[in-house]
C-alpha cells in the first residue's frame, strides 16, 4: 500500500476514543474534538402588570411551549416569582431576551427576563 493509499484508508470520521487500536498514537488525522457550547438559562420574572395571556403567548412564540406547558409555566412564575423559559447557548439566550423585552415594550408590558449560567 502506498503512503497515499494508507492515508486514505484511515477512518478520519470516528473520534479517537472509539479507536483503541490507535491508543498512544498522535491523532493528526482525527477531526478536532468539538466542545459543546456552555448553556444558559433564560429566566422569566414575575411582575404585577404583564397579562397572563401575554406571557402564555411569549412562551409559545419564543420558547416552543404548547398551550398546556405555557399556561403551567406562566402560573408557576406567577406563584413563585420566576421560572426557566428555556436553555440555550449564550447568543441565542441573549437574543431571546432582547426579542421578548422588545415585544413586551411594544405592548406596554413591563415583562423582564434574565440569563443565568447552567
Ligand atoms: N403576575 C402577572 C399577573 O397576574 C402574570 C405574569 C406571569 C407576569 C408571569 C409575568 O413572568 C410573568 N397578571
Amino acid at each position: 500500500m502506498s503512503k497515499v493509499q494508507e492515508l486514505m484508508s484511515k477512518d478520519t470520521k470516528s473520534p479517537q476514543r472509539s479507536r483503541p487500536d490507535r491508543e498512544g498514537q498522535t491523532a493528526v488525522l482525527d477531526r478536532p474534538k468539538l466542545k459543546r457550547p456552555p448553556l444558559y438559562k433564560v429566566i422569566l420574572l414575575n411582575d404585577d402588570y404583564t397579562t397572563q395571556e401575554f406571557v402564555v403567548l411569549i412562551l409559545r412564540k419564543f420558547f416552543q411551549k404548547n398551550i398546556e406547558q405555557a399556561f403551567e409555566l406562566m402560573r408557576a412564575v406567577h406563584n413563585t416569582g420566576k421560572g426557566i423559559a428555556g436553555v440555550y447557548p449564550y447568543d441565542i439566550a441573549v437574543t431571546k431576551v432582547k426579542q421578548v423585552e422588545n415585544l413586551a415594550k411594544q405592548f406596554e408590558m413591563p415583562l423582564r427576563l434574565t440569563i443565568e449560567a447552567e
